[in-house]
């Protein structure tokens, strides 16, 4: 079974599906082994590691680190063609297809194929937008493009619908990490009312409740990153994981029947 099968079979399973982003750079080893032990505790589904820059050198050691002591997914979540490491189960092979800088359309792709190939990862073909969320991000700045404004869902529909007809195996819609507004609802809402590729939702969701929304607007995947960086960490992953893993709580009401 592949990865993204397995990420899928999760969503199926527990309705949506939830996903922590590591960023290397912010944590010591011993402080991201222990949240990424309280992330199999809670019954999280994958982790991503990646961020828009890197300062350290820890990209390798990191993935290697949590391969070594866990079995649970890890995906990266490439900012450049810098972040890919042989340890990693899979690689979400991003284009920027909300942006119109060519290099990250398919100029860092085509660089970073080869490498991806050679070292064996599997490729989850992924259609990354970015969403206007209140103040440049990172990702806006090192892409040099414009997110979606976030009052123009029909925009957002029209690129997931390309996506999807490129074949492309889902969308990400990307607030950007510490966005003062994650993605809006009726966004999310629209996209996978308009298409059948699934949806991974990120970028500011700092609360279950806000979780909880993305979730019932029809998102397959949440994504936190800083949020996670608190003293109750275990107890706010698990209720994160809840309120992300909706299927059979019976609170449900809104959610499209899959
Ligand atoms: C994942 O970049 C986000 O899409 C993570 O964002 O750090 O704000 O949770 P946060």
């Amino acid at each position: 079974m592949t990865i993204f099968d397995r990420l899928i079979a999760a969503r199926n399973q527990k309705g949506s599906a939830y996903l922590v982003l590591i960023d290397p750079d912010r944590t010591s080893e011993a402080d991201m082994l222990s949240t990424v032990e309280h992330c199999v505790d809670a019954g999280v589904d994958g982790i991503l590691v990646g961020s828009s820059l890197l300062i350290s050198n820890r990209f390798n050691n990191t993935i290697q680190a949590i391969k070594k002591e866990f079995s649970i997914p890890v995906i990266i979540f490439p900012g450049s063609t810098i972040q890919l490491s042989e340890h990693a189960d899979a690689v979400l092979f991003l284009s920027l297809i909300s942006g119109r800088n060519p290099e990250f359309l398919i100029g860092t792709q085509v660089l970073g194929a080869p490498i991806v190939k050679k070292m064996g990862l599997e490729a989850i073909s992924t259609g990354y937008m970015l969403i206007e969320s209140g103040k440049s991000t990172s990702a806006e700045f090192m892409s040099n493009s414009k997110p979606i404004p976030r009052d123009k869902s029909d925009i957002a529909v029209a690129h997931a619908l390309a996506a999807e007809y490129l074949g492309m195996k889902c969308v990400y819609l990307e607030a950007g990490s510490g966005a003062i507004q994650s993605v809006p609802e009726d966004m999310i809402e629209a996209v996978t009312g308009y298409t059948s590729t699934p949806v991974i939702v990120g970028g500011g969701i700092r609360t279950p409740e806000d979780a909880r929304k993305k979730v019932e607007a029809g998102a397959s995947f949440v994504v936190t990153g800083n949020v996670l960086e608190s003293k109750d960490q275990l107890v706010l992953i698990k209720e994160l994981a809840s309120a992300v893993h909706w299927k059979g709580d019976g609170k449900m009401s809104l959610r499209k029947a899959q």
